[in-house]
């Protein structure tokens, strides 16, 4: 089981790959979480350290650059900046947000690979892997498309496909591909350096199933356990690759290869840690070697295996290091029933949210903290989102806050009140609220932060429930000094909500620290009704939260249509390219213009049009399966292109002379190939 008390805290979030902004998907995953975590430690008086830092290496970066034509470097210097500023802008208090192109970086991945290599943790092997002649470079997984043995998909991936969601390995896939030149890659020997991670299988099993079987959560357990019991056990897991852009493999005769993304970049969380340590001239070393420090990585559930499994075996392979004491992954946030997606645009991104709706990132963490995809997969809706905001933050949370205030300028001036002899109802609210902090803290250190979150709510509530029971509205006409002591204990209430609900809602929690003269106030301040002195004058404060009107929800809702028509409308892939033939191939077509005379439904077909073509060269029948493209009436008349030396079949008892040649666009509708201007039939196409 793991240690009650540490003495210092290394909190990391999974550093996002700089291809693309960020989304709310990233912001539930494995940010906002963390961020509640270390702003609650913080206010513990708790010496913590919150790392992060954009991935810039590995194929999803240089898909990207060939996509948008530019280079590696150009990208992610984009992305990193542009991911930068959302996270500052959501309040995702890192204390360094690093990235893994700087050169500390490269030094320490490095150093780490080197260290390794001359213990011999490394089995060097050899192995065969696609490789494209044409571009003379070895073949990414995700740089070879094929047909899925699985489901037939002629699109999948070298390591899977997306259609049915098997993995694959590149030599699975039917008929591959190479993205890069089109072409059919060739299988070709290359030498790569494998972690053995089956040395350390006894290691792990027991680190995380027996001593942290109880503790850690059950979406990590399950997956751990799922590699851990594979019937072959732990495979050895290639931490080279034949790419240009990534961290060189310090080894000599290693031209051409880089660190494997996933070997470098969560040791981007150490080198991360002795950036921020230098810049502020203090030690790194005991965030990452101290036995008293906490380690815990926050991670979305597909970065379970590796920072489980692969990277504690390289901590572990180096000596020296702590291992995580939790890694708390969330399962994924879907957005109105579908899986978020970049590519596909299906998403809320961060950038725009901050445009779309300036000001309100408490109530965008709100939302994805209440539905956090904590033990299994949720949904964000537009609907959610409003009914959470309008029927909790403001009807609870914000209406309480509010009434207190309001209430409190229009009978005392805005000063805080002095308090009387307390009535029974005021010694029950002031044991109920005491008790909520430790409640609260229990539940973040579980890494429950919904249910942190509605103990918070659940405060708000007993304020609400205060004021509705006390009626100070009434009293302030029939006993003064009673409604003094209501205020004051409303006020109280209102400032240790403040500090609670600091770590989910910072801007909010400021807002009502600052006007309470709180600042400085930390979690133990919480749980206690005697927070504020008598007579203080407390400004005024608009609405903590605005309700959120329909029409700022369908609008929403509309966009996500479009990019939803959009979608459907590109969707279906432009069929990757056939291969290469020679002119010779080429040169045994006959395709000529023919002019279409006559053209008629055939009786039992739904698809066969009859036509009779003039070719030039006489009259011919062909069959053309057009007919729910085009109307018989249309085609008569029109010149289209044909294929004329295509050896008759006989389709329904008909023969059909040749083929009529049509262009088909991602709508699926077909289209007729014209000459530009009309020509003699049997003009010749070449
Ligand atoms: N960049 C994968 C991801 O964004 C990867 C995480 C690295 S954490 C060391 O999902
Ligand atoms: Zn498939």
């Amino acid at each position: 089981m793991s240690k009650k008390y540490f003495k210092r805290y290394t909190v990391t979030s999974a550093l996002p790959y700089a291809n693309g902004p960020l989304h709310i998907g990233h912001l539930a995953g494995c940010y906002v979480p963390a961020d509640i975590y270390v702003r609650y430690l913080r206010s513990q008086n708790r010496e913590v350290a919150f790392i992060c830092g954009s991935d810039e290496h590995g194929v999803a970066i240089t898909i990207k650059a060939t996509k948008e034509g530019k280079s590696p470097q150009e990208v992610v210097d984009h992305y990193h900046g542009l991911m930068k500023n959302s996270f500052e802008k959501f309040g995702i208090s890192f204390d360094h947000y690093s990235r893994t192109s700087a050169p500390i970086h490269h030094e320490t991945a490095q150093g780490f690979f080197t260290d390794l290599y001359q213990k011999g943790e490394f089995l060097e092997q050899s192995t065969e892997q696609y490789y494209d002649e044409e571009a003379k470079q070895f073949l990414a997984d995700r740089y070879i498309v094929g047909t899925c043995p699985k489901c037939g998909n002629e699109h999948a991936y070298g390591d899977q496909c997306e259609k049915c969601g098997t993995s694959l390995s590149p030599t699975d896939l039917i008929h591959p591909k190479s993205k890069l030149s089109g072409g059919t890659p060739i299988l070709k020997e290359t030498k790569h350096w494998f972690l053995d991670l089956a040395r350390y299988q006894d290691f792990l099993s027991q680190w995380i199933l027996e001593e942290h079987g109880e503790d850690w959560k059950n979406n990590v357990l399950g997956q751990c356990r799922s590699w851990l019991e594979a019937g072959d056990g732990l495979q050895a897991r290639s931490m080279t690759r034949d790419l240009e852009w990534g961290i060189p493999v310090p080894l000599p005769h290693a031209t051409g290869k880089v660190l494997y993304v996933w070997f470098d970049a969560p040791i981007g969380y150490i080198s991360s840690t002795k950036e921020w340590a230098q810049e502020k001239g203090i030690a790194w070393e005991p965030f990452w070697k101290d036995e008293g420090t906490k380690l815990v990585h926050f991670i979305g559930k597909d970065n379970i295996v590796f920072h489980c499994i692969i990277f504690p075996a390289i901590l572990k392979a180096h000596g020296g290091y702590i291992l995580p004491e939790n890694v708390p992954a969330n399962e994924f946030l879907n957005l109105e029933g579908e899986k978020i997606s970049t590519s596909r645009n299906w998403a809320v991104w961060l950038h725009e949210y901050l445009e779309e709706f300036p000001g309100k990132q408490d109530e965008l963490r709100y939302v994805l903290t209440a539905n956090a995809p904590e033990t299994k997969d949720n949904d964000f809706t537009w609907k959610d989102f409003q009914s959470r905001i309008n029927s909790e933050l403001v009807a609870i949370y914000g209406n309480f806050v509010n009434r207190a205030l309001v209430l409190n300028q229009k009978f005392f001036n805005g000063q805080v009140p002095d308090r009387g002899e307390l009535s029974p109802i005021d010694e029950e609210v002031l044991q109920e609220v005491a008790a909520f902090p430790e409640k609260i803290a229990t539940s973040i250190e579980k890494y429950r932060f919904r249910e942190a979150l509605s103990l918070v709510m659940d405060l708000a509530r007993v304020g609400n429930k205060y004021l509705a029971d006390t009626e100070p509205w009434k009293e302030i006409k029939v006993n003064e000094a009673r409604t003094q002591t209501i205020l004051n204990l409303a006020l109280n209430l209102a400032a240790n909500l403040a500090i609670v609900s600091e770590p989910f809602l910072p801007f909010t929690a400021k807002k009502l620290l600052d006007l309470f003269g709180l600042t400085t106030s930390k979690w133990s301040d919480a749980g206690n009704l005697s927070l504020l002195k008598a007579h203080t004058s407390l400004g005024t404060l608009g609405l903590l939260f605005e309700k959120i009107e329909d029409e700022v929800v369908e609008q929403q809702v509309q966009k996500l249509m479009t990019t939803k028509t959009m979608n459907e409308a590109t969707e279906k892939a432009v069929p990757e390219m056939k291969p290469l033939i020679t002119y010779e191939d080429f040169a045994k077509l006959d395709m000529r213009v023919v002019t279409v005379l006559e053209a008629e439904t055939m009786p039992k077909s739904k698809k066969l049009l009859k036509l009779r073509v003039d070719t030039g060269l006489g009259h011919r029948t062909v069959l053309s399966g057009v007919s729910e493209h085009f109307e018989p009436e249309f085609l008569v008349g029109k010149q289209v292109t044909m294929l004329i030396n295509l050896a008759p079949r006989s389709m329904m008892g008909i023969d059909s002379e040749g083929m009529i040649l049509m262009a088909e666009g991602n709508d699926g509708k077909l289209k007729l190939l014209h000459p530009h201007v009309p020509t003699s039939p049997g003009s010749v196409i070449s």
